[in-house]
């Protein structure tokens, strides 16, 4: 007689949507982010930091990172040196990373479009890159070098003259992570800072009067106090998405493999006590499987205690649906961040998704693939955010500028035309500027 395994207590929270007709969004739980209380403590940094410059961010730093700098800026030596450094098989990952990004984010280059509208009449789509930006780069809890080739490769590929990266100073060397500062050289950036949380966000925005100039746009995910200065910024400095805690959302069937889907809802669990793992299945016995799965690979996942934290919070669930149609309908209400596909004819089913962030397809294409090495960047719209929002890409750091060039003919043909939605608009010099030009 063979032993049967013991059942271990499930780690995350069931929802059964099965026949039921309400908004699905109302029944998936997210966690919620109140970035108003950071906003009030944020505030005073980032108005002393545009009054006074770099003194008032060594101020910041000095109290909120137990560190005194001296230098803002991170010497060429320091970063040479963390490159000289680098751990081969970190260095090897790093440049496969880059090359793949490039490959894909060159891909994303959108070209000048010129449209004629009658012989001497032409609009034309110019892309432009942004001139100067700054990305931040996380270094508290997760120190990610992979999010500095996700934020440098797009800026860089769309021909973004000059950009700075900054980091958070490490207690003890009052640099940034060395495997940031390594990513850096490899991506040949050598304008980094060692400012992080708010202080970094208002040094980008207003320059810090001694070397760092203002740049024109922030992008790269954060803390809540990064998260609340950049709202505060917004309009003086472009600003990417809001990056709220990570979230994986996995739609899946009876072909899924349990120990893959447990695997990848703990793989993103691991960044956060407050990330997202969301089951969408049709299949009870999956849920059964995955949470068996789940609860065995937890017992041995080395961030045990944020893994189960945000596993059993209740922005975290398996989702029961009558079937896939019904399912579709609640990934694209929740519009996760994360969503993997793993059922039969998955690309298929992927076609049919409105709203996420990145789509990962198959058995073969996991997050941790598109956190790291696809080629794919993992700056991607959270929070539900994904419902009108993209992730980073080389169109992030482009604006679209258009030309109007219109000769007369073009110009005498719709010229009626202005002037009569002028004269409906009751604004009848704009009417006036087109006829004074045919006037004898
Ligand atoms: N999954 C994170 C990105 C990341 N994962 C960086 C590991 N390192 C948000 O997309
Ligand atoms: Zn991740």
């Amino acid at each position: 007689m063979s032993a049967v395994p013991p059942r271990l207590p499930s780690v995350l929270n069931r929802i059964d949507l099965r026949g039921s007709t309400s908004d699905p969004r109302r029944l998936l739980p997210r966690a919620a982010m109140d970035v108003s209380v950071a906003t009030e403590q944020v505030r005073p940094i980032v108005e002393a930091i545009r009054e006074h410059g770099a003194s008032a961010v060594r101020d910041a730093t000095r109290r909120l990172d137990g560190v005194e700098l001296t230098d803002l800026r991170v010497p060429a030596s320091a970063i040479a040196e963390a490159e000289a450094g680098l751990d081969p098989a970190v260095r090897a990952a790093l440049l496969e990373s880059i090359k793949r990004a490039r490959k894909v984010h060159g891909d994303q280059r959108r070209t000048e479009v010129t449209t004629l509208l009658s012989t001497s009449g032409t609009v034309t789509q110019r892309w432009v890159p942004v001139r100067r930006v700054g990305l931040y780069v996380p270094g508290g809890l997760a120190v990610y070098p992979s999010s500095v080739i996700m934020n440098v490769v797009p800026a860089q590929v769309a021909g973004v003259p000059s950009i700075a990266v900054t980091s958070p100073p490490q207690k003890g060397t009052g640099l940034p992570n060395v495997n940031i500062l390594a990513a850096c050289a490899l991506l040949g950036i050598d304008e980094v800072y060692a400012v992080g949380g708010a202080q970094a966000i208002a040094m980008f925005g207003y320059g810090d009067q001694e070397g760092c100039e203002p740049v024109d746009m922030i992008t790269g995910p954060g803390n809540i106090w990064v998260t609340a200065a950049k709202r505060m910024l917004r309009g003086i400095v472009g600003i990417d998405a809001e990056a709220g805690p990570t979230e994986i959302a996995i739609l899946a069937d009876d072909t899924a493999d349990p120990r893959h889907v447990a695997a990848d809802l703990i793989s993103q669990a691991e960044h956060d006590p407050l990330a997202a793992s969301v089951l969408v299945t049709p299949s009870l016995e999956l849920v059964e499987a995955v949470e068996q799965e789940v609860a065995r690979q937890v017992a041995a996942t080395k961030h045990l205690e944020r893994v189960t934290e945000a596993l059993s919070g209740t922005q975290s669930a398996t989702v029961i649906v009558d079937d896939l149609e019904q399912g579709l309908r609640v990934v694209d209400a929740y519009g996760a961040e994360h969503l993997e596909i793993q059922t039969r004819d998955a690309r298929a089913v992927a076609e049919r998704v409105w709203n996420a962030g990145a789509i990962f397809v198959g058995a073969w294409s996991p997050v941790s693939l598109g956190d790291y090495c696809a080629g794919s960047n993992h700056v991607l719209p959270t929070g539900g955010c994904a419902r009108h929002s993209s992730g980073l890409s080389t169109q992030t750091f482009l604006r679209g500028v258009q030309l109007i060039e219109y000769g007369r003919d073009a110009l005498a043909e719709v010229a009626d035309h202005v002037v009569a939605l002028s004269e409906a608009e009751d604004l009848p010099a704009h009417g006036a500027a087109v006829k004074v030009r045919f006037a004898q």
